[in-house]
């Protein structure tokens, strides 16, 4: 209790709230209608229930899940009007959503023996990983931890500039090369760094990828070898960032990384000015893999940590 009162103060609700504005929209627009003019949940208002959470970017199969579980409670309820639906949709959402196993990233802690925490970034073109970074390490920062970044980005020059804003806007030391350069020569100058400065953090950011193109796929498993020679255990995690409002597309890009990589955890960006935030509960559901962080804003503090209650309470809450 005492972590999560503390990092689910009033603030970071507000921005959440906020940043799910137009998908709350969307999707209580589409579960009012599917239950309008009815009394009790029937046939009908699951039909319609499925068709209003496909439609809210839940998909298909987290909507099953969903609806069979609602099947299952009214069948033991024996009679639920509408009224009470919205609260057992709520519990049994909640119930489905993957929990990160150990809960110190919500504090910004490192876990115990693993300094520097070596986190790569991975991804699609243009999905926010600079940007995540960014924010990330501001959260590292503020929580009194060492952080280095590393440039390992180094397909375009703008890349490695890019990141060198965001270190010099955080605060934070940078590792570069030439553009053009090894990257995994970067991570291993980065981890090498962060190791001789006792860092607690180490992030290193990499270029955009599509999971069908095999040499940059190899590449990333060219950058973990490199690192392990400094640190066996590392990368401690290995960070997918999916874009929120490309909807279903985000899932698929999920399904097509995780099986050529190791992906350890998860960042929604983008959920700001997208209606289709109910894909965080579908990401958050299908790969077993935890959804640590979402994106609601460009900007330093628009990044919040992933806390299946308090996301879905907010979906939930109108206004
Ligand atoms: N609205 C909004 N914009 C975001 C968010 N996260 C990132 N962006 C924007 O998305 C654009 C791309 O972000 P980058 O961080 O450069 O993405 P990237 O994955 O590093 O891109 P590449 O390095 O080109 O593959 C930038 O304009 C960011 O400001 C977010 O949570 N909300
Ligand atoms: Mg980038």
């Amino acid at each position: 209790m005492g972590i999560l009162g503390k990092l689910f103060g009033k603030k970071e609700k507000e921005s959440l709230d906020q940043g799910l504005q137009k998908t709350k929209e969307g999707f209580f627009s589409r579960i009012t209608k599917a239950i309008a003019g009815k009394s009790t949940v029937d046939e009908e208002v699951l039909d319609n229930l499925e068709e209003a959470l496909v439609s809210a970017d839940v998909g298909i199969e987290t909507t099953v899940q969903i609806i069979e579980r609602i099947e299952k409670r009214v069948k033991q309820d024996k009679y639920v009007n509408t009224a009470e639906l919205n609260n057992l949709l709520q519990q049994e959402i909640e119930a489905i959503l993957v929990d990160a196993p150990e809960q110190d990233y919500k504090d910004f802690e490192i876990p115990e023996g693993k300094k520097p925490y070596v986190i790569l970034v991975v991804g699609v073109n243009g999905v926010g990983k600079t940007t995540t970074i960014g924010k990330l390490a501001h959260n590292y920062k503020k929580a009194g931890k060492q952080v280095i970044l590393g440039a390992a980005d180094t397909f375009r020059a703008a890349a490695v500039d890019q990141l060198t804003i965001w270190s010099e806007r955080v605060g934070v030391s940078i590792v570069k090369q030439a553009m053009g350069s090894d990257p995994s020569a970067v991570a291993y100058d980065t981890v090498q760094s962060a190791i001789a400065k006792n860092a607690d953090v180490a992030i290193i950011d990499t270029a955009g990828r599509l999971h069908n193109k095999a040499h940059l796929m190899d590449e990333l498993s060219k950058i973990r070898r490199v690192i392990q020679k400094l640190i066996p255990q590392a990368p401690h995690e290995v960070m997918l960032v999916l874009d929120g409002s490309t909807g279903q597309n985000a899932v698929e890009q999920a399904k097509q990384f995780i099986a050529t990589t190791d992906v350890s955890a998860i960042s929604i960006t983008k959920l700001d000015g997208t209606a289709k935030g109910g894909v965080v509960l579908a990401i958050a559901n299908q790969f077993k893999i935890p959804v640590k962080y979402i994106g609601v804003g460009e900007k330093i503090d628009d990044l919040i940590i992933f806390d299946k209650h308090e996301f879905v309470d907010s979906l939930f809450k109108l206004g």
